[in-house]
């Protein structure tokens, strides 16, 4: 008999919340313990133990502590009972794979800080939006859609037909960018990826782990 996992960070987290999606669609409970990584004071010394780059998520489970999403979101799909979230044929598992790193290396900086920050959340605390950094970001966007776009196998998830930590890893940074309006036109270009996010979007996993307003 293990017991539940603990999860530590804050709803807000974009990674967080890949975990969340993860441990959601496992149907495995577990304890989301709260830390404000972005608190006043500098990260808790708390998580600095847990993660020593001062980053949320960290994680815990029977004592096996981890951090880094990707590898907590393969440890949760691989540790546990439940729909498996990676495919088991090389050369689909290295797709998911693939994603989840274009996602971390290029998009995640991109689509969320450059422009969601910027554009929506910097102004809702009554700062103005950086609009040359949010141009500069655009063609980097339309990049990150088009690879992504690309690699898309005919859907309707981002590796084909089933749902992977692939879609898992994206969803909580499209959650963030599609409140811009930048990203309208933006995935007006890239009709796969619209229909994607239309799906999962409505998925019980992400109205269960949604953000507080
Ligand atoms: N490579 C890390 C990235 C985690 C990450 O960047 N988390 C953000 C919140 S979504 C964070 O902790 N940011 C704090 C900061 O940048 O100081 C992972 O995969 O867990």
């Amino acid at each position: 008999m293990t017991s539940a996992p603990v999860l530590y960070g804050a709803p807000y987290s974009v990674y967080v919340r890949a975990v969340r999606l993860a441990l959601e669609e496992k149907g495995v409970p577990y304890r989301l313990e709260p830390i404000d990584v972005f608190a006043e004071t500098g990260p808790p010394a708390a998580l600095l133990e847990r993660q020593p780059f001062g980053r949320i998520p960290a994680f815990e489970h029977d004592g096996f502590k981890l951090y880094e999403a990707g590898a907590i979101e393969r440890y949760v799909d691989e540790a546990f009972p439940g729909p498996a979230l990676q495919p088991s044929a090389p050369r689909e598992r290295a797709r998911v794979n693939q994603l989840i790193s274009i996602l971390d290396s290029y998009a995640y900086r991109t689509l969320v800080w450059d422009i969601y920050v910027e554009r929506v959340s910097n102004p809702r605390k009554g700062r103005l939006p950086d609009e040359a950094r949010i141009q500069a970001a655009l063609p980097k966007a339309q990049l990150c859609l088009r690879a992504i776009g690309e690699l898309m196998d005919g859907g309707p998830c981002l590796a084909g037909a089933a749902l992977t930590l692939a879609d898992l890893h994206a969803a909580p940074m499209f959650a963030y960018f599609t409140l811009a309006p930048e990203a309208g036109q933006l995935l007006d270009d890239e009709p796969a990826i619209k229909a994607w996010w239309a799906g999962m979007s409505q998925r019980p996993a992400m109205h269960a782990t949604a953000p507080p307003a």
